[in-house]
């Protein structure tokens, strides 16, 4: 079985435990694991060094994958710029206004002009009564693969918004980022006033957030102060924030509108490969390991299917749902779940777990990502392909019920597998 594997899996301690006891049963899927465990055998050595480089839950705030644009990039100005154009908690400052065209009806603008901007000071004043933290998965609508986990902690935009003493015509809410001063460089983004005032279906609110995994947002995540929208791709979520403007207009400005993007489109479920052995011996079972990202409409399974490398896609059937799909493990929570963590403990009163015992309330957690495992039953000699996909807590097979391309990747993944 490759390293990769063997990483992966030790850091589910009670599922790898059997995991491995069951690599010996050929045909064997992954049984329920219970709640339950008992007394882990030693690990061997490669296992026990296996374990140092474990793949997380969470995802250390610098080891998130940067698209983020801008010459130069925002977080890679010298420390004396950053301190210039309020890139530091100390000169950050927050400009919320009324859209000079379409005016929103205003109380008060909060502007650098006349120094009534929000300061950092104001902002943790309000984090005091007002904080919120929730895991969410970070990931671009064009890339796919999430670029990192996080738990973001901020304060609710609408606390923001109430200070401007808002009274009538406000429609939308623009946001952007610092962006070198340049207007081809502006990054933006918008939401419909409703989502900013309200939190349908219990999602977390879109918050000013200036913490990830517990620590200061760094500058390469956005920091000092990032919008992070829970259930939104990350185009939405916009670093560096510098600036608001409340608007009477109806309809979004994001910059992510530009290349055909479907900018109203929340997260998907999906499921992908972590770790597949390519060169498999005839008749041997295949341990494989995945995650899924978990969409707006939850996941209720993991599957997975081999098929010879010469099936065919039936044009009745794009998308494999008649295929003899079985179903993988979904791993249970992580006993460590990384991130870097302060004294590796999920922050208290985080969104989605439990303030007594510390346990996620509810499992697959809902716009995070989750792993999942599987023993393939042995097969003759040939060239084949693995496929993996979500079921949604509606029933519905990956990529359904959304699968275009430009709301979010949710293509069914094929990983080559020869057994020879
Ligand atoms: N100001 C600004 N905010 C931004 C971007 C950017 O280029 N500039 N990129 C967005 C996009 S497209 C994504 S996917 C996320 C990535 O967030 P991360 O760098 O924390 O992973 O940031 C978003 N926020
Ligand atoms: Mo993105």
């Amino acid at each position: 079985m490759m390293d990769a594997t063997r990483r992966f899996l030790s850091e589910h301690e009670f599922l790898s435990r059997r995991f491995f006891l069951s690599l010996g049963a050929a045909g064997a899927v992954l049984a329920q694991i219970p709640g339950t465990a008992t007394a882990f055998e030693p690990r061997n050595a490669v296992l026990e060094s296996a374990v140092t480089k474990l793949e997380s839950f969470l995802t250390a705030p610098d080891k998130f994958r940067d698209v983020s644009r801008g010459t130069p990039l925002p977080h890679k100005l010298s420390d004396e710029k950053k301190s210039e154009v309020g890139l530091t908690r100390e000169t950050w400052r927050l400009e919320v206004v009324s859209d000079a065209e379409h005016p929103a009806k205003l109380g008060q603008q909060f502007q650098k002009s006349d120094g009534t901007a929000l300061d950092f000071a104001g902002l943790m004043k309000l984090a005091e009564t007002h904080s919120v933290k929730f895991p969410k998965v970070m990931t671009c609508l064009n890339i796919g693969c999430p670029l990192g986990m996080g738990i973001w902690e901020g304060v609710p935009l609408r606390e923001i918004f109430w200070r401007t003493g808002a009274r009538e015509n406000v429609r939308r809410v623009y946001y952007e980022g610092f962006h070198n001063d340049d207007p081809k460089q502006l990054f933006r983004s918008s939401l419909p006033i409703g989502r900013v005032l309200e939190d349908p279906y219990d999602l977390p609110p879109v918050i000013l957030c200036y913490k990830v995994n517990g620590e200061w947002l760094s500058s390469e995540r956005g920091g000092p102060v990032r919008i992070v929208v829970p259930e939104a791709y990350g185009f939405k979520s916009i670093k560096w924030l510098s600036k608001i403007t409340l608007t009477n207009l109806a309809h979004s400005n994001d910059t992510y509108a530009d290349g055909n993007n479907d900018i109203d489109s929340p997260l998907k479920s999906f499921a992908a490969t972590l770790s597949v052995p390519n060169i498999v011996t005839p008749g041997e079972p295949i341990p494989v390991t995945g995650y899924a990202q978990v969409g707006i409409s939850g996941v209720s399974k993991v599957q997975i299917w081999l098929a010879p490398a010469s099936t065919e896609k039936s044009k009745d059937d794009p998308y494999f749902q008649q295929a003899p799909w079985s179903d993988a493990e979904v791993l249970p929570p992580p006993s460590n779940w990384g991130g870097n963590l302060p004294d590796g403990q999920i922050p208290p009163g985080t969104l989605g777990f439990d303030p007594v015992s510390g346990k996620p309330r509810s499992w697959p957690m809902r716009l995070a990502k989750v792993h999942w495992a599987a023993l393939i039953p042995g097969v003759p000699a040939g060239d084949y392909k693995l496929r993996c996909r979500t079921i949604d807590e509606k029933g519905a097979g990956q990529p359904l019920p959304r699968p275009f391309r430009k709301s979010g990747h949710a293509a069914i993944e094929e990983v080559s597998i020869t057994v020879k």
